[in-house]
């Protein structure tokens, strides 16, 4: 055995994430299931560091030290099952797989569960980054034992991406641990874009500002407390002119966004459990509506104010940005309560600090603001939510007049802003002493008997509502 550890699936992720490897001094086999990549794969990087490659399964295994760190990189779903099929009987107690893919928890859960009745770890991780991120240092969220990260913490903590020297890896907890965590990781992704989109559509559509205008907008934000990797490439698409036209490279892409599927089980799952995450949610629904062209064409005639502008561009502008950024706290406040009730239901024990200091390098949603998250969970771990960490409450408290006034005014206006409009009503809904739930109990008791509680006494009740309305014991 010559390979520390091996990486089978050398499309994109696979390639650049064993070449992350390599060039850490840490001999890497490598396997695909066309050959052909593998070649091409040594012949083009060979010279980076010590690439094992093998042409069969057997011939991968063999070359690995045990316990055998086996990578899995292949498309997520079947093929991931196919692979595991093929390598686990080759494989002995004590060893591990590694599946990086963007497998669903639940998948990751039922394999690990199988894996482990044959003495096998199987080791679920989010990878965050793409293929820059593979490359140079991606942000990754393990899950699986805690015996398997012992043996391979250390070579992932080695090729993940660093902030301020600490590693953007940690162990997330058992099973499928790892693979929520990234699932929500890319709902907040969702939140996150869909806010900045609204943004943008505010200062273009209210202050009529061109795009060139707006990147300059984002590019001052992006020097405060908004700084991130998406403000940033916010900036550089603004700014950007499509060559063919002329125009605005914003303005000649076709306004639908796709989706890969991990904001939909994000939300999916959040509906399970019960936990509103009315940001992603609204941001996953934004992509769907803005793709359903034949029914926008359809309601495109329907009426709407009158046109006008907003004269004060710069301080609209300043109220955006604190409408953002307080929209943007609500959604990650959102995303970690989710985070939170997968760790309770399913018994992971996940540190929410230690998974906002993992994502501060190396992913999509890396920023600054998660310095802020870090802080808020290290200053009380027991944080139920983080919206009344003192800087968060301290910030919304300062942005909520801007924020409402943000919100009027795409209402007024007739411009969509369903994440900005979605935060502030959750952060009202939260914020209210009664909640008119008390009306919805009071009518599911009506026509279905579910019955109530009181705000004066223990206990459960139901009215006769079809007789002479006397309260009964529930
Ligand atoms: P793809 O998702 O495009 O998968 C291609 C790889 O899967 C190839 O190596 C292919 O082998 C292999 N494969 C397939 Br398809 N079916 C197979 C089977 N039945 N048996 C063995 N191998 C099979 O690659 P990717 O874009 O590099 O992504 C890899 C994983 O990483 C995915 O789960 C993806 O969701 C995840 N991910 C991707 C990104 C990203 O930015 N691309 C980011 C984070 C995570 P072949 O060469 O023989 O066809």
């Amino acid at each position: 055995a010559q390979a520390r550890i091996g990486v089978t699936g050398l499309a994109v992720m696979g390639r650049n994430l064993a070449r992350n490897l390599a060039r850490h001094g840490h001999p890497v086999a490598v396997h695909n299931r066309t050959t052909s990549r593998t070649k091409s794969l040594v012949e083009e990087f060979g010279h980076e560091g010590t690439f094992v490659p093998a042409e069969t399964p057997e011939d991968f295994v063999a070359a690995l030290e045990r316990p055998r760190r086996l990578v899995v990189m292949v498309k997520a779903g079947a093929p991931t099952d196919a692979v595991i099929d093929e390598f686990a009987p080759l494989l002995e107690p004590g060893d591990m797989i590694v599946d990086g893919g963007n497998a669903h928890f639940l998948d990751t859960r039922r394999r690990e569960q199988a894996l482990r009745e044959r003495g096998i770890h199987f080791v679920g991780t989010g990878i965050s980054g793409g293929e820059e991120g593979a490359l140079h240092g991606p942000s990754i969220m393990p899950g699986g034992s805690a015996e398997s990260y012992a043996a391979l913490g250390p070579l992932l903590e080695d090729i993940a991406a660093k902030v301020d020297g600490t590693p953007c890896c940690t162990h997330v907890g058992p099973d499928g641990a790892g693979h929520f965590v990234k699932m929500v990781h890319n709902g907040i992704e969702y939140a996150d874009m869909q806010l900045i989109g609204e943004a943008y559509d505010l200062l273009r559509h209210a202050c009529g500002l061109p795009a060139a205008e707006i990147a300059e907008v984002f590019r001052t934000w992006n020097d405060g407390r908004l700084e991130s990797y998406l403000i940033e490439i916010t900036a550089e698409v603004l700014a950007h002119t499509d060559a063919a036209t002329g125009r605005p490279f914003v303005d000649v892409v076709l306004d639908q966004a796709e989706q890969k599927g991990t904001g939909r089980w994000t939300v999916q799952t959040a509906l399970d459990l019960g936990v509103p995450v009315s940001g992603i949610a609204e941001a996953v629904f934004a992509r769907s509506a803005s793709g359903h062209a034949q029914v926008r064409a359809a309601a495109r005639g329907l009426p709407g104010p009158a046109p006008s502008r907003l004269e004060e561009a710069a301080a609209f502008a300043d109220d955006v940005e604190k409408a953002l950024y307080a929209s943007k706290i609500v959604a990650y406040a959102q995303g970690f309560h989710q985070i939170q009730a997968g760790s309770a239901e399913y018994g992971w024990d996940v540190d929410p600090g230690a998974m906002a200091t993992i994502w501060r390098g190396g992913c999509i949603i890396r920023a600054r603001f998660l310095d802020r998250i870090r802080a808020a969970y290290d200053a009380d771990p027991a944080l139920t939510t983080l919206l009344t960490d003192d800087h968060f409450a301290e910030a919304l408290g300062d942005a909520q007049d801007a924020w409402r006034k943000v919100v009027a005014t795409a209402a007024r206006l007739g411009i969509p802003a369903p994440g900005f409009s979605t935060a502030l009503a959750y952060y009202d809904s939260l914020r209210a002493e009664r909640l008119p739930a008390a009306l919805t109990q009071a009518q599911r008791d009506f026509f279905g008997a579910h019955t109530y509680r009181r705000v004066d006494r223990d206990g459960s009740f139901h009215t006769l509502w079809g007789g002479d309305r006397t309260e009964i014991p529930g």
